[in-house]
């Protein structure tokens, strides 16, 4: 049995022009304003490329956003759009004739809002004045989008997979190698949902340019948001984990010509921005709990607003809404208790107050800062750095 056109691995040959820019970002789920605002950041023109790497949906509230920005810039622009896992997920569910496939997505989409603000089945249901109830009729809704969101459900469903150039091969998950022509035609599953690809050892002989997997999971002592490149096997992570953590940031890397060894970033958020008002110097010792190991011993709740636990024999401060009361023993989230160098005037993409104590991304590295800070000036930059 063939498999639909959104499944199959679609592999793309192409080679970009020489001598202009090459621009990679992945995982923009649902985050348009973002996107748009990076865009500007890096200065986006007519002579550049832009690879997207997938995962354009979801866990954000602007899908369908994303996806007629992506359209228009196709038209106008170099644009390579891939798929991504969660694009064939959603896809999956609204092409499918399975009823019982068809509710898993109208069962998961509360959720979704209650997670994430939205989902992209509801925000198509408020375009099209439809409703969404409990007891909607599920193939009526299905049949309606299908028809209403005919030119955007195309555009998705016949998303490239592998986008091979001679110096640089994107795909959203990873490759298990470079023999690319076995993997075209079978289930893009095994390269779109392939987790943690830089643990795999593998290396190349050309880069490997990868979303899906948020670069900070790779590291072990900051919570550092930037791009991973790892020059010694050539594989290039770009997912600054937007969506998926409340602290995430989108970022775009920038090659100044196809097969140059030069990268740099920029990156963008839709966080509130503080300045801050006075000097912090940084926590000498600090833990970083990653969400994959999340046990922890609580030790004490005296504090309404901060719990002492512990975690591999450490000491950790978290917050209390930190502690994933469905499951005790369990934090809801990865966290640090790194204190932030700080300069007075230094911009912060604020994530949450506690008690007087700012969660803040500064410089793509999370952590606390605990001095006052007044709203940030609006032509505020975030400058471009070398990777
Ligand atoms: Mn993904």
């Amino acid at each position: 049995m063939s498999l639909p056109p959104y499944l199959e691995t679609r592999l793309v040959q192409t080679e970009f022009p020489a001598g202009q820019r090459v621009l990679m970002i992945s995982d923009i789920h649902g985050h348009a304003t973002a996107f748009k605002k990076l865009l500007r950041r890096a200065a986006f023109g007519p002579k550049d490329t832009l690879v997207v790497v997938g995962d354009l949906l979801e866990k954000g509230t602007e899908s369908l956003a994303v996806v007629r920005t992506l359209m228009d810039l196709s038209r106008t622009h170099r644009v390579y759009t891939l798929m991504g896992n969660m694009d064939v997920f959603t896809l999956g569910k609204l092409l499918t004739d399975d009823a019982e496939k068809r509710h898993t997505l109208f069962s998961y989409a509360p959720l979704m809002k209650n997670w994430w603000g939205g989902c992209l089945l509801m925000e198509m249901c408020r375009e099209m004045g439809v409703p969404f109830t409990a007891d909607m009729d599920e193939a009526e809704t299905v049949r309606l989008i299908r028809a209403h969101f005919a030119p955007e459900l195309h555009f998705l469903e016949w998303l490239p997979t592998i986008l091979d150039t001679p110096d640089m091969t994107f795909v959203h998950g990873g490759v298990p190698h470079l023999r690319l022509h076995e993997l075209a035609g079978k289930d893009c599953h095994a390269v779109l949902k392939l987790d943690d690809f830089l643990s795999s050892g593998l290396s190349f002989p050309k880069y490997v340019t990868v979303g899906h997997w948020p670069a900070v999971l790779y590291r072990d002592d900051l919570m550092d948001m930037s791009p991973l490149l790892c020059r010694e096997r050539h594989i290039l992570c770009l997912d600054g984990g937007c969506g998926v953590k409340k602290s995430g940031q989108l970022n775009c890397v920038i090659q100044p010509f196809p097969g140059s060894g030069d990268f740099s970033f920029v990156w963008e958020d839709d966080l509130p921005r503080v300045t801050a008002l006075q000097d912090q110097r940084p926590s000498s010792d600090h833990t970083y709990i990653k969400f994959h190991d999340r046990q922890v011993t609580v030790l004490s709740r005296d504090d309404p607003d901060f719990a002492l636990v512990s975690w591999h024999g450490k000491k950790v401060r978290v917050p209390v809404s930190a502690l994933d009361f469905e499951h005790p023993g369990q934090l809801n989230t990865d966290i640090t208790d790194y204190l932030l160098p700080v300069r007075a005037g230094d911009e912060l993409s604020l994530i949450r107050t506690v008690a007087g104590r700012h969660y803040v991304r500064r410089d793509c590295i999370l952590g606390w800062y605990c001095g006052p800070v007044a709203p940030a000036a609006e032509s505020s930059v975030t400058p471009e750095h070398a990777l």
